[in-house]
């Protein structure tokens, strides 16, 4: 077994739970949203998000060669409150996408059993608990607000990401995000109408924490950006073989499958 988990064959979410026991549990993450079994909870409807979102510096982009992610200093002070964190604040602290390797799959959550071509995480962490570590180890310690994306428009905010990705081709390289990225762009127009459940971690330590909010709308980017998350390589340890000039450490399909929703109920802002 490799010592490392990914999204190969041998190392794949089949085998996550040698790596993370929590991966057994019975509300993990992802899951397929089958709207018609939804609950509508009008106490969605009427708590409106508000964001905090202020534009941070030193933030830095990597490709910690399973996704490229973007952290927020210790310093950042981007939060969120309202919907399904009522009068509670949730900070964020990094974002990072899945994406296929090819149009229409590579979303994690599915909509009656439909795929999206990637999905965008946005990580915060609850301000009742001392730091993300801490949160880390409570089951309401983190919400992730998620938006599914196709392939259309050129995403302009994006574009400041994708841009340094030919920097940080390759797995421990890091880049900084233009001064003055605005994190509020990376939500849709409409962020009244999402779905929110129980779930965790989507990948190892898989962590039974997580409050979903998921939002009804995508947003978009285009083909030319895709590609540049398609351009990206993946570390060693994920790969099925050791040769790098191999197809395998293209970093792609780095998605969980759906899981098991069991007896947690999926709830709606939405009728
Ligand atoms: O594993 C990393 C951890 O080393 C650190 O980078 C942390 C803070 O950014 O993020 C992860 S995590 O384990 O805490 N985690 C990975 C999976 C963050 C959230 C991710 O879960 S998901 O459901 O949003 N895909
Ligand atoms: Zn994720």
């Amino acid at each position: 077994m490799s010592n490392h988990w990914g999204y190969g064959k041998k190392n794949g979410p089949s085998r996550w739970t040698k790596y993370a026991p929590a991966a057994k549990g019975k509300r993990q993450s992802p899951v397929n949203i089958i709207t018609k079994k939804c609950s509508y909870d009008p106490r969605l409807n009427n708590s409106i998000f508000t964001f905090d979102y202020t534009s941070s510096d030193a933030v830095a982009v990597f490709n910690n060669g399973h996704s490229v992610q973007v952290e927020l200093s210790e310093s950042a002070t981007s939060s969120f409150s309202g919907g399904p964190a009522e009068d509670r604040t949730y900070n964020l602290k990094q974002f990072h996408f899945h994406w296929g390797s090819k149009d229409g799959v590579g979303s994690e959550h599915k909509v009656n059993g439909k795929s999206y071509s990637a999905e965008l995480h946005l990580v915060h962490w609850n301000s009742k608990y001392d730091s993300f570590e801490d949160a880390l180890q409570e089951e309401d310690g983190l919400m992730v607000l998620t938006m599914f994306i196709n392939i259309g428009d050129e995403h302009e905010e994006i574009s400041k990401l994708t841009n340094l990705f030919e920097n940080i081709t390759f797995p421990d390289d890091k880049e900084i995000l233009p001064d003055g990225f605005d994190f509020n762009k990376l939500l849709p127009e409409n962020t009244d109408e999402y779905w929110t459940y129980k779930g965790s971690l989507t990948t190892p330590p898989c962590l039974e924490v997580v409050q979903f909010v998921i939002f009804k709308e995508p947003i978009e980017i285009s083909s030319d950006q895709i590609e540049a998350f398609r351009s990206l390589k993946s570390s060693p340890a994920n790969r099925e073989t050791d040769d790098p000039s191999s197809n395998d450490n293209k970093l792609v399909d780095n998605y969980r499958p759906v899981m098991p929703l069991g007896n947690r109920v999926i709830y709606a802002s939405f009728q």
